[in-house]
Formats: structure tokens, sequence, C-alpha cells
């Protein structure tokens, strides 16, 4: 079976659409054709201030929310970054491969460096990527799913495999973004140029998995679209529509063709309304699964430990290689 690799920050609570229809759905896909790894990335959330108390609870509830959302740790390999030091030992070693140039040009980091001012940016926020292509590595990953805004990383990610193949002899599987075009971005509600994202989006413009369902569906009907009625998937020409179209589509496995028709001469008022109950009806049963992982932590803890037993059993093997191929002493 080819290999799949991703993962998903703990920090903000709860998943946003975004996160759920760019990423995680088709993690649940993949668990089915794929030898799939996926992880809490609580290593990346520490290069932003974190408080202690609440990464820990924030990183229960990520892996609840995915448990929720569909990953069967019998299907998959579900743990949490940290658990596997592997990471950050691999991680140094691409640092020291990674061009400070070719670092400085990754868009996401000049992004939220601006955004907090330089005072505020650590040196762990610039090297965020590089620790993320050790993730990917490690596991000899063929495939990565992704949103859009992950394909830089993704590309730097090939660079670097493809530099320490040169360099020391074939060790590392040249990893592929998979990257679906319907759900590569999914916008923020209120700006639909602009993606949904945990700090970036006004409170209006995201949509939170885990808020009460009112609040989400009030957030849909009130939705920016247009001063047109036509309803049409036309991303350049009408993101707002297109957009929830999208969303309405991927979750109920409608064609966005036959939403169209459906919604023809019907305005955007009863697109909006009938979404808001679609969404709804998919996150009434996602809150109360995730409830019910939070509820027992101590199994959702002994879960996740033996995922992360799982995924050192892989990662040491190929850290123990590369490290190797680097000409470090072996340890007696
Ligand atoms: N709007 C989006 N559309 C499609 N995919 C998205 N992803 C995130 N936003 C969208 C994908 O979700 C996965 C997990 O991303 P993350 O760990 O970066 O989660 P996050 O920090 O909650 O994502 P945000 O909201 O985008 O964070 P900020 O605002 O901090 O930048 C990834 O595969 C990502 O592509």
């Amino acid at each position: 079976r080819p290999r799949v690799l991703s993962g998903i920050q703990p920090t903000a609570g709860s998943f946003h659409l975004g996160n759920y229809l760019g990423a995680v759905r088709q993690w649940v896909a993949l668990q089915e054709t794929h030898d799939a790894f996926y992880m809490v990335v609580d290593l990346h959330a520490i290069t932003v201030p974190q408080d202690p108390k609440e990464l820990r609870a924030s990183t229960r509830l990520a892996a609840a929310q995915l448990l929720a959302a569909g990953l069967d740790p019998e299907r998959c390999t579900l743990f949490v970054q940290s658990h596997v030091p592997e990471h950050a030992q691999l991680g140094w070693v691409m640092n020291c491969l990674t061009g400070f140039g070719e670092a400085s040009r990754m868009t996401q980091f000049k992004d939220k460096a601006a955004k907090q001012g330089t005072a505020n940016t650590t040196v762990g926020l610039f090297t965020y990527p590089v620790l993320q292509i050790a993730d990917i590595l490690l596991y000899q990953a063929d495939a990565v799913p992704v949103g859009e805004d992950q394909r830089q990383h993704i590309e730097l990610t090939r660079d670097l495999a493809e530099r320490f193949n040169a360099r020391y002899g074939r060790t590392f599987t040249v990893p592929a973004p998979y990257i679906l075009k319907e759900t590569a971005r999914i916008y923020d509600l209120q700006d639909p140029t602009v993606k949904m994202s945990k700090s970036a989006s006004s409170p209006k413009g995201l949509v939170n998995l885990l808020d009460e369902p009112k609040s989400s569906a009030k957030k849909i009907k009130s939705a920016v679209t247009d001063t047109d009625t036509e309803i049409r998937y036309d991303p350049e020409a009408k993101p707002g529509v297109s957009n929830l179209l999208t969303i309405y589509s991927t979750l109920t496995g409608d064609a966005v063709a036959g939403l169209e028709q459906k919604y023809a001469g019907k305005g955007y008022g009863a697109l909006k309304t009938d979404l808001a109950d679609v969404v709804t009806e998919w996150v009434t049963p996602f809150r109360a699964r995730t409830q019910e992982y939070l509820d027992d932590p101590e199994t959702l803890d002994s879960l996740l430990a033996k995922g992360a037993e799982k995924a050192r059993a892989v990662a040491a093997e190929t850290l123990a290689e590369a490290y190797d191929k680097v000409g470090f002493l072996p340890a007696k």
C-alpha cells in the first residue's frame, strides 16, 4: 500500500470547515486505500506562545475531533507528534541542509511574521517548514493530503528529499502533495477571496465545527455573496456563491451541477437556508462524538500511546538510516 502522512495543529480548539473539507475529510478516505499516518502536531503549535494547560487539553481535543470525523485507529496510525522524538531529531538534520534563503521564501512564514512583528516571531516559526520536512520524510510518505496553503511546504520537502538522496545516497521517498482541486481552499464566508482561517478570519467568516450549530447556521445565512441572484459555480466571478456550493457539495455528495439546477431561479436565500441545515446535520453528531471521546480521556490517551508506538517503529528505522548516512557515530 502506498503511504500517506499528514498533521493538524491542536492550537485553536475547534477545527473549522476549511480544515475538515481541505484536509481531514481526505484523511478519512485515504485510510481505506493507504498505509496512513496522521498526527496532532504539538511541536508546531509552540512556534507561537501556548498556555501549557490549554495545549494539553487542545491536543486531546484535536485527537477527539479526528476520531469523531471518522479516523479509525484500526485502519490508520493516529498519534501526537511530541510522542515520537525522531521528529525533532531528523528536524535538526534537515535544518542543516536547508538554505536560509530558501526557508526565507516560505510565504506562510512571511505572512505570519509580518502579522506578529519581528519582536514576537520565533526562530521556531521560521524553521517550522523544516520540521514539517522531517515529519513527512520519517515515514517515507508517498503522498501528503493537505490544503492548498501547504503546497509550498511540500515542494520544499521534495527538494530536501532529493538533496539528501543526492548527497548521501537514496534514503527518502520523494513525496507528492495530495490536494483535491474542489476543496483545496475553503474561503472565508465574509471575504470569499481569502482562505477560511483560524487566525485571520473574522468570527463571522469562520465556521468552527464545535460551535453551537445555531451560530454556524446564522453565519452561513449571512455569508457574503454578490448583488446578482444567479446560482452558478464560477470561483472567479462569483467567489461567495461558489464557496457555498463547494461546501454544500462536499458535505452531501451532491454534484455542483445538480445543485445549480436545483436552485436555478430560487435565489441565494434558499441555498443558504438549505446549506445551514446541511451543516447543522453534519456538525450535530460530530459534536456529540467528539464529546464522547473527551469524556473518556484514559481510552483516548491509550489509543494515542498505541499510535505513537506504531509510528515510532517506522520513524526510528528511518532516523537510524539517515544518521548513519550523515556519518554520526553509532551509540554502542
Ligand atoms: N481554508 C482552508 N481550506 C482548505 N484547507 C485548509 N486547511 C486549513 N485551512 C484551510 C488545511 O487544514 C490542515 C490543517 O491545517 P493547520 O494545522 O495549519 O490548521 P490551522 O492552524 O487550524 O489552519 P489555519 O486556520 O489555516 O491556521 P492559521 O490561521 O494559523 O494559518 C492543513 O492541511 C491545511 O492545508
